[in-house]
């Protein structure tokens, strides 16, 4: 694994793969390659309409909307998605999707909550705030609005694992309504593209930088085992970089900044998105985080993604899947913003496997190439095995193969097995079968027979389901109406894709 990685600010534009699908076989449905500028004209139309919207929404005088995200299809169709204030205070779980038609026709409306808003909100009896708290709104998807309290506590893991740890509390009872983790992480990883070109810049000091001004001027940090701030911006004196092995510290960074650029372009490339937030912005990659620390994690706090060197600081954890996994957690954040725990958690996790598995699949290095594994370049079991399995997710030993009602009990990287089964089984099909040497054999939940409509277009169906029609609240049967929505757009609610998405969620018992 010789990982030497040559390369300069000017040798790469568009040096990485661009995509084999031609445009004129894209259905009109898929969104348009948005450049920042076409967003920022969106947003600031969507901006300067929210108070109209609201009021042609029904939503009463006390609500505010304010424009999070925005999606253009190239038939013309927009699809933007606001988070909502009451009185001034956010709500969480308010957060609403309009589509509207070229013809400026508005086509529905997804919201992560349907209960009306109208409730005291400085109530003359409450419990005392706990320390730090923000008052907000509660709107969960099934029960009615509560005012609540939501603190933030910070603090670091035993494994070394920071943690923001969001708790919402009923601010009548002081009873807990909620609690999840901020910090999302996932896997483990060692390193592994071969050689590969990574984006760099002249240094002002003489030398080069991992700045990839290609790519929204991602930068990659080298923390040198800390595990606090921003860490050394990685540099070198003749832009040849690493070694291909743990010995030398830029190797790491070499893999960290490989994964961020192809996570990028997968998405600018495949979906239209540019950057994790789809506002151009680059984010910042930090390697040899903490002591032998096992993981990698995205947070959204700092916009940045962090490795460890793994087990004896030997097996830094910079492999593309994981580098996909949690960087996509950030595009969940700035899209859906599925909440970290019950359904929408494991959703949340599963969308994380599920485009990182796209990214390997167009990376497709000869190191790398494509498959329905997590993290399989890790060896994080000591015995050769990947950590998650997408064909039969049980066969990690935790994660479940279909729903069932008590499935949002589970840790949301257990819960995820269910949709990333109906991601396999969406792309390949059901039952044995090979696929760039790896053998897979899925079962189905009610033994029915699942024929797959390939990778692309499965990942196309879940990526603008996520960016279009699942909220903060959504669930496994809102997942289910959201990709069959995402399909019908697509493909017709005709055609053998829709057929093949509602057959692959049957095979998970969601129906
Ligand atoms: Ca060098
Ligand atoms: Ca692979
Ligand atoms: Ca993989
Ligand atoms: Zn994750």
């Amino acid at each position: 694994m010789s990982a030497t990685a040559v390369a300069s600010a000017a040798l790469l534009a568009g040096a990485l793969g661009a995509p084999a699908t031609a445009a004129d076989r894209t259905p009109s449905a898929t969104p348009l390659k948005m450049t920042v500028s076409l967003r920022a004209d969106l947003l600031k139309e969507a901006k300067a309409d929210t108070a109209t919207t609201a009021r042609a929404l029904g939503l009463g005088a006390q609500e505010e909307l304010h424009v999070k995200d925005v999606v253009k299809d190239r038939d013309g169709t927009v699809h933007t998605r606001y988070d909502r204030t009451y009185q001034g205070l956010r709500v969480l779980g308010g957060d609403l999707i309009v589509h509207t038609a070229k013809s400026g026709k508005q086509l529905g409306v997804n919201r992560a909550s349907k209960a009306e808003l109208s409730l005291d909100t400085s109530p003359k009896t409450l419990k005392a705030a706990p320390k730090g708290a923000t008052k907000v709104v509660w709107a969960p998807r099934a029960t009615s609005p509560v005012l609540a309290y939501e603190t933030v506590a910070k603090s670091v893991k035993k494994d070394g694992t920071p943690s923001e740890l969001h708790t919402v509390t009923d601010a009548a009872s002081g009873k807990r309504l909620a609690r999840w983790d901020g910090v999302e992480t996932g896997l483990g990883h060692s390193e592994y593209n071969g050689d590969v070109e990574i984006g760099t810049s002249p240094s002002s000091g003489g030398g080069f930088e991992l700045t990839d001004a290609d790519r929204g001027g991602h930068k990659t940090y080298n923390l040198d085992n800390s595990s606090a701030g921003t860490g050394a911006l990685v540099t070198d004196d003749d832009d040849e970089w690493g070694d291909g092995t743990p010995d030398d510290p830029q190797t790491a960074a070499v893999d960290a900044a490989y994964g961020a650029a192809e996570t990028w372009d997968y998405y600018k490339d495949v979906h239209g998105r540019s950057g994790i937030a789809g506002d151009g912005k680059g984010a910042t990659s930090r390697v040899h985080y903490g002591n032998n620390y096992v993981n990698a994690f995205w947070q959204d706090s700092c916009f940045c993604m962090t490795y460890g060197d793994g087990a004896g600081n030997a097996a830094p954890l910079t492999a593309l899947d994981v580098a996909a996994h949690e960087m996509s957690h950030g595009v969940t954040a700035a899209t859906a913003g599925l909440i970290y725990s019950g359904e929408s958690g494991g959703l949340n996790e599963a969308t994380s496997d599920i485009m990182a598995t796209a990214v390997e699949f167009y990376s497709n290095t000869d190191e790398d190439p494509g498959d329905y594994l997590i993290g399989e370049k890790i060896d994080i079991n000591g015995d050769g095995s990947p950590l998650r399995y997408m064909d039969e997710p049980s066969k990690d030993g935790a994660s479940r193969d279909y729903w069932s009602s008590d499935l949002g009990n589970t840790d949301v990287h257990y819960s995820s097995g269910p949709a990333n089964h109906f991601f396999y089984l969406l792309s390949e099909g059901s039952g044995a079968k090979t696929v760039n040497g790896v053998d897979y054999d899925s079962p189905t939940y009610d033994d029915s027979t699942v024929t797959g409509i390939g990778i692309d277009k499965a990942a196309q169906v879940w990526f603008k389901a996520l960016s279009e029609y699942m909220t903060s609240t959504t669930d496994y049967a809102d997942a289910r109406a959201a990709t069959l929505s995402a399909a019908g757009d697509l493909y017709g609610e005709d055609s053998a894709e829709y057929q093949a998405v509602d057959a692959a969620w049957a095979a998970i018992n969601v129906s």
